[in-house]
């Protein structure tokens, strides 16, 4: 099976995409996903300037050998770019082998280690009171674990807090805003919103936070240690997770369970995490890090040391990668839970998609490949728009993680 042709499409139903689709000359077809929020057409560039003329004419079932000729075959080793340029080749490999083979993906990464899988939903609000809300209708809607981000006093804009109901969009069109941040007042808040999400959620439903990287090892023990009484499932990216000596320090001040690894791109940023077991779960990504190839390497190296996928699944990662990212979680072992912050319908109607929510869990469907395809004649119809990430400064000025 030769690969015939490669195409790079950048479309926005709603946010930006990259999506790479590859023809045989078999007359199948497979999908991959390179987006990379914010820097969207350097991926596009790489691909195809540098990846698409080595494809055309590549035997497509060589999945492991095309993911080491692209990586080693760079020199560079990885990168943001790199890697969600590859990934988005080896989803569309991994896609055209279960479409060849007539088989899902997960039945060739060894069959489903179980029926369902578990995700969590996106809960927030300008204050305490109206996260809470906003938490128990997603309980409502059958969701069993719910991720609680909140406006915070003083501040204009918190990260994880949304525009619209049930839905969180953080990219923004045009140019990058810039948010105010404050640790203490972010500080004072956290306990408060647990507090009030147990009072009224009671204990029969999971609890999730992200900290997106701001705080130092003293402050996230601090708040880890605030936090372990109301029985968080996760505290997310608690210090910047390129510095793994932070999570020793750590570890010796709380107990929270601790999930990182969104940014990251090879195993190598994750390796000492996982050995020591510092982390509980990594939020490592099929489309970061590379492909379905490399994360099931993680997986596998992280299942001795009970430390488990909790996948990323913000809205940046096209339904793509969603439907890729399924198709591990349903087959590896040693899951915890994926999250799944809801695509608009624009998006989903220009990738439409097997997966399915129901009761708390999504389903990945059972149809040949990754269960999911592009639209290409309504892709055509969004084209891109320039849209960033906001940047964060301190209340003197200063710049400082988003
Ligand atoms: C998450 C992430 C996202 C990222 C976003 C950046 O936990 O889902 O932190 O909200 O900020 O994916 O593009
Ligand atoms: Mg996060």
């Amino acid at each position: 099976m030769k690969i015939t042709d490669a195409r790079v499409i950048v479309c926005s139903p709603g946010r930006n995409f990259v999506t790479l689709k590859l023809e045989t000359d078999e007359g199948l077809h497979g999908v991959g996903d390179a987006t990379l929020n914010g820097r969207e057409l350097a991926v596009a560039a790489y691909l195809q300037e540098h990846v698409v003329p080595l494809l055309i004419g590549r035997d497509a079932r060589r999945i492991e050998d095309t993911w080491q000729y692209l990586l080693k075959g760079s020199y560079w080793g990885p990168g943001p770019v790199t890697t969600s340029a590859i990934a988005a080749v080896d989803m569309a490999l991994w896609d055209l082998k279960g479409k060849a083979l007539g088989a899902p993906v997960h039945e060739l990464l060894g069959g489903r280690s179980r029926d369902r899988v578990l995700v969590y939903g996106h809960a927030n609000g300008r204050d305490v009171a109206e996260t809470v809300a906003a938490a128990e209708r997603y309980r409502d809607l059958g969701y069993r674990a719910i991720r609680l981000q909140s406006g915070v006093p003083g501040l204009e804009q918190a990260y994880g807090v949304g525009r619209g109901e049930l839905y969180y969009e953080p990219a923004e069109p045009g140019l990058p805003p810039e948010h105010g941040w404050s640790t203490e007042a972010y500080l004072d808040l956290v306990p408060k919103l647990f507090n009030a999400a147990r009072n009224t959620l009671g204990w029969d439903v999971h609890l999730l936070h992200d900290a997106h990287h701001r705080l130092t090892p003293t402050e996230a023990g601090w708040l880890g240690h605030r936090l372990e009484d109301y029985r968080p499932f996760w505290l997310e990216d608690p210090i910047g997770d390129l510095l793994q000596d932070g999570f020793v320090h750590l570890r010796r001040q709380t107990r929270v369970p601790v999930a990182v690894g969104e940014i990251f791109n090879s195993v190598y940023q994750l390796h000492r995490l996982v050995t020591e077991q510092l982390v509980d779960y990594l939020r490592t990504t099929v489309l970061r890090t590379g492909g379905i190839t490399p994360l099931m390497k993680i997986a596998h190296l992280a299942d001795p040391y009970q430390v488990r996928l909790g996948s990323h699944g913000a809205t940046d990662l096209s339904p793509v990668t969603m439907a890729a990212a399924l198709q591990v979680d349903v087959a590896v072992h040693n899951f915890g839970i994926q999250e799944y912050m809801r695509h608009s319908d624009q998006t989903d109607e220009v990738f439409p998609h097997d997966y399915r929510f129901h009761g708390g869990y999504l389903h990945p469907g059972d149809s040949p490949g990754l269960g999911v395809d592009i639209d290409e004649d309504l892709a055509a119809k969004f084209p891109y728009e320039r849209a960033y990430l906001p940047v964060s400064r301190l209340a003197d000025g200063t710049v400082t993680w988003w």
